[in-house]
């Protein structure tokens, strides 16, 4: 009876599926506005008193797209005539009609509307002779399934027009929008094993060695299909990759035998392998205000073309910070060569390093 209810239920689940069409618009990049044509108009609403006030707000409207309710949140002013404002609540509606990049013609929506995360605006102003320039850069989740995400580049240069009001009051500025260029991909979740077949990653911050990393593979995920080139781990690009099953993705691994490890290890699906220079990585991080044993996680990014259209991969594993002897750390990754990564370094030297470290260390104590 309770398969049969379950049967149920998933035939109930699929009608529903099957009669709601797809709301996801198509994935791809794209640019708005190209070949002098104007991409749109923008607007900023001196809603919070003036020029540059808190709770101003950012509009932009053109063929196909309009933001809005996106308000000032906080000005920072790194430079003399530079500025960098941030938005918080903008929503980015798309309408779904032919001709549009993101047209699909299998939904039923009309729009796609996208909630964005704090839009970052880079300005630079000069005041003789008058001159304004910005560039907006904005991404964001889809409404009804944020595993659909966009990225958007706008970019201005001029002076812009002021707005009135009845009592000729300036309300705000307004003007062009040049090119919009933007990407509407799909955001896949993956399974990243750092120091892959051990569950514990700590990571010397005096290794000079390679950090590897594996990709994990599933019935969901074929590893092939990732461009290894558009591979970032803390931002960093990885010194080279390889196809191998080193990993299950969803069991971490208990303390056992090499032997039994290898049996754990491999789930038949390949995984993709890759060397991080460990100090390359090391310099991502932020080591100063980071302790002995702290934890800190890594995200790994990059580009796969499995799916139909455009998408993204992201996951993260977590390694252990091992600090020690800091006076003589500091003067080595000053001083680190690139050849010390050479590519005739394999993992099992680096691993090796590591268990001398380890064998050093537990003589001393
Ligand atoms: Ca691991
Ligand atoms: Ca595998």
């Amino acid at each position: 009876m309770k398969k049969a209810a379950g049967i149920m239920a998933v035939l109930f689940f699929s009608l529903v599926i099957a009669t709601a069409a797809p709301a996801q618009p198509t994935t791809g990049e794209w640019t708005l506005g190209s070949e002098g044509a104007v991409a749109g108009t923008w607007y900023e609403y001196f809603l919070g008193g003036g020029e540059g006030q808190d709770g101003n707000e950012l509009e932009a409207i053109g063929d196909g797209f309009e933001l809005d309710g996106a308000l000032l949140d906080e000005v920072e002013n790194p430079g003399p005539d530079s500025y960098k404002t941030l938005y918080t609540g903008g929503t980015l509606v798309l309408e779904n009609s032919t001709g549009l990049p993101w047209y699909n013609d299998l939904s039923s929506d009309g729009t796609f509307e996208f909630l964005m995360d704090p839009i970052v605006v880079y300005t630079n102003k000069a005041d003789y002779p008058p001159d304004l320039a910005f560039t907006i850069e904005a991404s964001g989740a889809l409404q009804n399934d944020p595993r659909y995400r966009i990225d958007l580049s706008a970019s201005y240069s001029g002076v812009p027009d002021l707005i009135l009001d009845d009592q000729e009051t300036i309300i705000g500025m307004s003007d062009f929008l040049e090119t919009v260029t933007g990407e509407i991909y799909q955001l896949v979740p993956v399974v990243v094993d750092i120091k892959p077949g051990s569950d514990v990653n700590p990571v010397n911050v005096k290794s000079r060695g390679v950090l590897p990393v594996a990709l994990l593979g599933s019935e969901d995920f074929d590893v092939r299909t990732v461009d290894p080139a558009s591979i970032r781990l803390a931002g960093v690009a990885p010194l080279r990759s390889a196809y191998e099953d080193v990993g299950a993705p969803g069991e971490p691994l208990p303390e056992v035998t090499e032997q039994r490890l290898i049996a754990y290890a491999t789930d038949g699906f390949e995984d993709l392998t890759l060397k991080f220079d460990t100090q390359a990585i090391l310099a991502a991080l932020d080591l100063e205000t980071l302790n002995d044993g702290d934890l800190v996680s890594l995200t790994l990014e990059g580009r796969s073309y499995a799916t139909d259209g455009n998408s993204r991969f992201v996951g993260s594993d977590t390694i252990t910070i091992l600090k020690k002897g800091q006076s003589r750390m500091n003067g080595l990754i000053q001083n680190k060569n690139e050849d010390e990564d050479s590519e005739e370094d394999p993992t099992s030297e680096d691993e090796k390093k590591d268990k001398d470290e380890k064998e050093n260390r537990g003589k001393k104590k």
